[in-house]
């Protein structure tokens, strides 16, 4: 197969890329990409010379590039977006072009080149905030924030090409992604970076809000088996069913870095913050997928992955990158 991955520089992207060239010998990959500062070529270095592989940089809102570098692929698999809230709490521009404007000329495309297969990844943030229980797959959307409603409507769209143009879409859901070569803006990588430089860990509000963590592999596994096992038109969420409240999981954070709880620091809360995300992941489960990682074992194993990598990302947090976060912490 041969499979057009959109945002493959980024953090799933890249650890998507390498599983299918593991994974699959016969597959080829083109990577396109913008090369956005969420983007870094060092995340797939180890694979630049494998024969199967290529990248392409460009933006999917750029109807000529996508096409050309669309052409004769089997599949899409679609990652590329603007993806911090933070980000889009202070400015949602970008994140309308991109996730919106973006899918839509990745989808005409695909139209127009008849392509046989597109996931569309999308988040558990489209359902909201969940206070019971967990969201199902035909729940009713209600994103509370710039990106997640961004990210509602690219979804959607996506959706409508199947419904209206029978382009063969599948859409999946997940919940909180952790693992290696994630941007350290995200708070797993931020809280262990600045841990290991004995900087404070800016905790919002009361941090009792809840995110269901899952390991980047996991979902690699999930999104591979849907681009080959799941059905056209239909939505998977992909959870990792395990539930943490953000205090809790600084307090493991810091205890695998070896840090005191007093890096700990209380700060002004996000604006909008959704309280907790839940997905009901059975259709996935029926698929045949499951967590193979357990939660305690992929987040030691990240922490271990930030510690011998700070040749990856001391780099990124030098510069603009600092006044970012520092700034929140200051207006507690
Ligand atoms: P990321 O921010 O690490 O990477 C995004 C990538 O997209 C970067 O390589 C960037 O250069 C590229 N990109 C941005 N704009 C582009 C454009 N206009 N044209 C081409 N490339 C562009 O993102 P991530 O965390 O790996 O997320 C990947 C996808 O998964 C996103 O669609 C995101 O909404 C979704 N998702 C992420 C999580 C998570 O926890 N990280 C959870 C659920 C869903
Ligand atoms: O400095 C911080 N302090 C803090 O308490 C940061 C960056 C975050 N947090 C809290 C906010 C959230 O409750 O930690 C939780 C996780 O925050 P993020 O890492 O920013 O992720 P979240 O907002 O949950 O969104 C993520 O999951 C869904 C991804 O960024 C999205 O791309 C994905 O769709």
């Amino acid at each position: 197969m041969k499979i057009l991955v959109t945002g493959g520089a980024g953090f799933i992207g890249s650890n998507f890329v390498r599983h299918v060239l593991t994974a699959h010998a016969d597959d080829a990959v083109i990577n396109f990409d913008k090369l956005t500062y969420a983007g870094n070529l060092e995340n797939l270095r180890d694979v630049e010379t494998d024969p199967r592989y290529r990248f392409v940089r460009g933006d999917i809102g750029d109807r000529a590039q996508v096409l050309e570098a669309m052409e004769g692929v089997d599949a899409v698999v679609h990652f590329a977006a603007e993806t911090h809230v933070d980000r889009s709490n202070a400015g949602a521009a970008e994140f309308l072009s991109t996730n919106v404007t973006g899918t839509f000329t990745l989808l005409e495309a695909a139209r127009e080149l008849k392509v046989a297969r597109f996931v569309a990844i999308g988040t558990d943030e489209v359902y909201g905030s969940i206070a019971k229980g967990a969201a199902r797959e035909l729940d009713p959307l209600n994103p509370s924030n710039p990106y997640s409603a961004s990210k509602a409507a690219a979804d959607l769209l996506a959706r409508a090409y199947w419904t209206t143009h029978r382009l063969p879409v599948i859409v999946t859901r997940s919940s909180n992604n952790f693992g290696p070569y994630q941007y350290p803006e995200k708070v797993i990588p931020l809280f262990i970076t600045n841990a290991i430089e004995d900087k404070p860990l800016p905790l919002y509000g009361d941090g009792k809000n809840v995110r269901d963590w899952l390991y980047v592999l996991d979902n690699c596994a999930a999104i591979d088996l849907v681009l080959r096992k799941g059905k056209e038109g239909e939505i998977y969420n992909i959870g990792g069913s395990h539930e943490v409240e953000n205090i809790v999981l600084t307090r493991q954070v810091l205890h695998l870095v070896g840090k005191p709880e007093t890096l700990i620091t209380p700060v002004v809360d996000r604006p909008g913050h959704d309280r907790r995300y839940a997905l009901d992941s059975g259709k996935a489960h029926g698929l045949g997928w499951k967590p193979t990682h357990t939660f305690p074992k992929a987040l030691e194993a990240t922490v271990s992955w930030y510690k011998e990598h700070e040749a990856w990302w001391k780099p990124i947090k030098s510069g603009a990158f600092r006044t970012y976060y520092e700034k929140q912490y200051q207006s507690r």
